[in-house]
């Protein structure tokens, strides 16, 4: 098949999943594979090929238009590699703005080419679900030949929020690349110190709740015998906010602010517990991420986040927004060495099995036919 990939190039679960679904489609099932947007998939950076390649999309600027209309020069440009490589699906990550770009596209195109879209989170639950967008979010839904939701959280919401039609949206979970996320990480490079590590990472944006990560760790590091340190990865209008809670709390000298950073499967293999507090998570690839390179998670339980982590069982879940729930379901699992260690287990059996790349990609694969 000739396949189009449209997805948000910045470093974000969904452009990750997107690029993944190409590489794997190119490099393992034989397809061709074209990226197109504003700037490449970070990934596919050092990695284009005659079975993918990236086509850079090109925005007219122009003093009469208060905003430059990049879903128009999408679509346009959209019609004319539809027909250039006869373009038999167009996958689109996010429905706003490229399921609406493609199903345009496509009725330029004149051509049969199959619109595919995958809904990731918060196209549904803030862009969508917006009054001013939700009409168009439906109709992109509808029109779409085939429709996935990363959980059937995400898929239930997007059915009550948008009045979608029942059996249009087929759950299809995330995965993680096992190249770069395996419990194999842990050994040499990635080695953890004398320290109890603890990680975030996200674009540090409200819903994430970035705030309750330090008031998480300052409740756990009070209740642990030996020192602690909070890593942050990622970058977002909440960071500085972070700092000053973390210097109020008298820990800043223990919160370290990483940036963003590439070596993601290495900084969470080093660590030995990751937090994800956030509002609202369709998935929560980063819990995923985790999971499989063998650290536990604590996240709240919201959205589709009970999907991937049992409680107790595969990591730990507590209320959104109780901080000291958190704190002290952490605290107790990473004192007890024999519960941190089967938790540590059951995740990487869970990660491996119920969320395996070649099952999901395959999954999409036969979404494509
Ligand atoms: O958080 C976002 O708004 C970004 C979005 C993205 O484009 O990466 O994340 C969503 O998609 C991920 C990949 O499917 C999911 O793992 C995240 O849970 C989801 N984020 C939210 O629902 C907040």
């Amino acid at each position: 098949m000739n396949i189009v990939i449209l997805c948000y190039h910045r470093i974000g679960g969904s452009g990750i999943v997107a690029y993944e679904i190409g590489r794997a489609m190119a490099e393992e099932k034989g397809h061709t594979v074209h990226f197109v947007g504003l700037e490449p998939p970070f990934r596919l950076k050092n990695n284009e090929s005659e079975a993918m390649r990236f086509h850079k999309v090109y925005v007219r600027e122009y003093p009469v238009f208060d905003f430059q209309p990049y879903s128009l020069a999408l679509a346009s440009q959209l019609s004319t590699l539809i027909r250039r490589y006869d373009i038999d699906v167009i996958h689109s990550h996010y429905a706003l703005p490229h399921a609406v770009s493609a199903l345009l596209a496509r009725d330029i195109s004149g051509r049969k080419v199959k619109c595919v879209t995958t809904l990731h989170g918060t196209d549904i639950t803030i862009v969508g679900a917006h009054p001013t967008m939700t009409d168009i979010t439906r109709y992109a839904i509808e029109k779409s030949d085939a429709v996935s939701a990363v959980s059937n959280h995400l898929k239930l919401e997007s059915e009550t929020k948008l009045g979608i039609t029942p059996g249009k949206i087929k759950t299809i979970y995330n995965f993680a690349n096992p190249e770069f996320f395996n419990p194999e990480l842990k050994s040499a490079a990635c080695k953890k110190g004398g320290k109890t590590i603890m990680l975030h990472l996200s674009n540090l944006r409200a819903v994430k709740r970035p705030l309750d990560v330090i008031k998480i760790f300052h409740g756990i590091e009070k209740a642990l015998d030996k020192p602690a340190e909070l890593r942050i990865v990622g970058e977002g209008p909440l960071q500085y906010e972070m700092m000053d809670l973390a210097k109020e709390l008298g820990i800043a000298d223990k919160v370290k602010f990483l940036g963003v950073r590439s070596d993601i499967g290495c900084l969470i293999a080093s660590s030995h517990l990751m937090l994800l507090p956030s509002q609202q998570e369709s998935f929560g690839l980063a819990a995923l991420e985790s999971m499989v390179c063998g650290v536990p998670v604590a996240a709240s339980r919201v959205g589709g986040l009970p999907e991937v982590i049992e409680d107790g069982k595969s990591g730990i879940l507590f209320t959104v927004g109780d901080t000291g729930e958190a704190a002290q379901k952490a605290g107790k699992v990473l004192k007890d060495r024999a519960l941190y260690d089967s938790i540590v287990e059951e995740g990487i059996r869970a990660g491996q099995e119920k969320f395996s790349m070649g099952k999901i990609i395959d999954q999409y694969e036969k979404l494509y036919e």
